[in-house]
């Protein structure tokens, strides 16, 4: 999500970048009439991976 983005470019955490991982239903690319399921943003990199934010 864009917002997620925002906060990445804000915090400049040490990372490689953010991902999604299964294509959630709801997450941007996979609208699918105004479904969605929870889903959760991977930070990603070097010293590992965490949840960035959830959605
Ligand atoms: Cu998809």
């Amino acid at each position: 999500p864009a917002d997620a983005i925002r906060i990445l470019l804000d915090q400049r955490p040490d990372a490689g970048g953010l991902a999604v991982p299964d294509m959630p239903i709801g997450s941007p690319g996979m609208e699918m009439g105004g479904q969605s399921e929870p889903f959760e943003v991977i930070l990603w990199g070097d010293s590992g991976n965490s949840v960035f934010a959830r959605y």
